[in-house]
Order: C-alpha cells, then sequence, then structure tokens
C-alpha cells in the first residue's frame, strides 16, 4: 500500500488558537482528519505527526524513508534554518513536498530562504490549511 508521513514541526500545534490573521482558524487536528479522509479514499496509509523538536522530526523523516513513504513536511521555522533536516531529507531518499500555511515569501526576509526546498519535489505556500490537501495531490503520482 503506498503510504505517505505528513510532519508537522514546531509551535504548529498551536494552530486555530492564535494568530488567526497569519495561519487561520483551522486546527491541526481538523487538517489531520480533513486528510485522513483523502488519503482514505485515494487508498493510502496516512501517518500524521507533529514535533516541537528537530532531532525528532529527523528521526521520523528516516523513518518514512525506511518505510517507502513520501512525505508532505511543514517544517515551520525550521524551514529557514535547518541543516540536520536538509540532510535528513537527502539521507532518505523519500520524495518530499514542502508546504506552509502562509505565503512566506510575502513575509519577513528571513522566512525567504529555505534549506529544504532545494531536496524537495516541490513547494507549496500561501493557501493556508488547502497548502496540506494541494500537496497530497501532488505527491500523489510521485509516491513509489
Ligand atoms: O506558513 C507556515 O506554514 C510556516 O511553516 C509556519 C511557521 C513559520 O515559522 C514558517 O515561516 C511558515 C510557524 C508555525 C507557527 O504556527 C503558529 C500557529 C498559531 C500560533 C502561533 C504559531
Amino acid at each position: 500500500m503506498k503510504s505517505v508521513y505528513v510532519l508537522n514541526g514546531p509551535n504548529l500545534n498551536l494552530l486555530g488558537t492564535r494568530e488567526p490573521a497569519t495561519y487561520g482558524m483551522v486546527t491541526l487536528a481538523d487538517i489531520e482528519a480533513s486528510l485522513k479522509a483523502k488519503a482514505k479514499a485515494a487508498g493510502v496509509a496516512l501517518t500524521f505527526r507533529q514535533s516541537n523538536h528537530e532531532g525528532e522530526l529527523v528521526d521520523w523523516i528516516q523513518e518514512a524513508g525506511r518505510a517507502g513513504a513520501g512525505i508532505l513536511l511543514n517544517a515551520g521555522a525550521y524551514t529557514h534554518t535547518s541543516i540536520a533536516l536538509h540532510d535528513a531529507i537527502r539521507g532518505s531518499g523519500a520524495v518530499v513536498v514542502e508546504l506552509h500555511l502562509s505565503n512566506v515569501f510575502a513575509r519577513e526576509p528571513f522566512r525567504h530562504h529555505s534549506t529544504l526546498s532545494a531536496v524537495a519535489k516541490g513547494v507549496i505556500c500561501g493557501f493556508g490549511a488547502a497548502s496540506y490537501t494541494l500537496a497530497f495531490d501532488a505527491i500523489l503520482p510521485h509516491l513509489p
């Protein structure tokens, strides 16, 4: 069975509770529920996780690689800083779609650079919670 890991980085557990102007009112649990429904319809196994810890995200990227799964990755602020996540993606051999709720290019300059984009299949940003469902549709034809 085809498999997709959806990995969420720091502070994304706060979605729907603060900063609605930037990130919307939808919670991470809402996003998980809509992706689970989409995955079921597509016959894809879906693993959905969030961590505030860089090393835990590294572990999960490696796990997804070993499982032959694709990855939808919203690495939060680690997107802009993490060489460890870059190396983990490279080493995992997994197909990764980087995604963001907000349009990072319309925000502060420090959000304009990603350490991950160069090792991602593609990047989706700026569509709020729909960035996740768009990313799911985008990764489907690339799953091993
Ligand atoms: O737009 C995105 O999805 C981001 O990955 C979100 C990160 C940010 O650092 C990236 O530049 C873009 C921040 C996630 C924090 O989420 C919060 C949600 C509600 C309240 C506070 C933070």
